[in-house]
């Protein structure tokens, strides 16, 4: 763990933009960073980087399950005299983090301490977080130049096995590849295909399962180019193998980027139609939009990122 502690105490960012802060690298977009986004667009092409919200998303239903919608009305006339208009309204019951999703930066930690050095124990409880709750995250959303990492292609897969870990080095050369040099308050796409587990074989067990995803040094990248958050399409950014998993500080990537840099990850992105793209046409940025829903005290939410081409 020595090079967790190394890395933890670099990236650290609490008290960089206040004693309070609750948006943590978001702080990094600014005008430039908005503006380099909006001249990204030059093709008019806009995709979805969303998994649908349904029955059959990709949860297991263990803890996490896949929504689940019940119709309250359903053909219910808007004016019981004038029964010839009517409308339909539904609910939804689902855990905030069970498709594409943003996690709040309140979403975990270690030794008793949250993003800025908060204690926990006053912040959490089961009515959610007073702190860095994904609504700070919300307002005014979060909108910037995004960049597609593609480490998928670089190593000219369709997706990554599930022993890779990422690592600093397949970044610089997926963006040299891509030709892009990462500004700050970019936000950082990383694509592994580890989706089409999920979108084209419909086998939810090896997209739950162990994962490639990036090591813990890719923090320490990404903090020193100033990115606002960072993204992936595998199940938590971070490669999932059975060592990690077993240590005493299990998803040491999460702890890194929320807790320390306070910096958002993005969870289940599906960046292949993207992709497909921004290799055909060699340009891999765009304007993404992606504000999650302003939940008050909540540890993440559901977001239907778009990026504009
Ligand atoms: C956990 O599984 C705790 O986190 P995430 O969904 O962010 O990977």
């Amino acid at each position: 763990m020595h090079d967790f502690e190394r890395l933890a105490d670099k990236v650290r960012n609490w008290g960089r933009w206040g004693e309070r802060d609750q948006r943590g690298t978001l702080n990094l977009i600014g005008p430039e960073a908005l503006l380099r986004g909006t001249q990204a667009v030059s093709a008019g092409k806009a995709f979805s980087l969303g998994l649908d919200f349904g029955s059959d998303g990709p949860q297991l239903n263990k803890s996490r399950f896949n929504p689940l919608l019940f119709v309250t009305d359903l053909f219910t006339p808007l004016n019981p005299a004038r029964p010839n208009a009517m409308y339909s309204d539904d609910v939804i019951t689902m855990p905030l983090q069970c498709a594409t999703q943003w996690d709040a930066l309140g979403h975990v930690h270690y030794n008793g301490r949250l993003y800025g050095g908060v204690e926990a124990d006053a912040a959490l409880s089961t009515k959610g977080t007073s702190h860095c709750g994904v609504e700070h995250l919300a307002k005014p959303g979060i909108v910037s130049r995004g960049i597609l990492i593609d480490v998928a292609r670089l190593y000219n897969v369709r997706r990554l096995p599930a022993d890779h870990v990422i690592s600093v080095e397949d970044l610089r050369r997926a963006c040299d590849m891509a030709g892009i040099a990462p500004q700050p308050g970019d936000i950082a796409c990383i694509r592994t295909g580890h989706i089409s587990h999920f979108t084209v074989d419909a086998d939810r067990a090896a997209f739950n399962g162990l994962q490639p995803g990036v090591g813990i040094a890719v923090a320490e990248w990404l903090y020193e180019r100033q990115i606002s958050a960072v993204a992936s399409d595998n199940v938590a950014v971070e490669t999932l193998n059975p060592e990690m998993l077993a240590s005493d500080l299990p998803l040491p990537f999460h702890m890194l980027a929320l807790r320390e840099m306070g910096m958002p990850l993005g969870e289940m992105w599906n960046f292949e139609e993207l992709a497909e793209d921004c290799a055909a046409d060699g340009r891999y940025s765009f304007l993404l939009c992606a504000p999650p829903l302003a939940i008050t005290h909540a540890f993440g939410s559901p977001v239907n990122p778009i990026a504009l081409k």
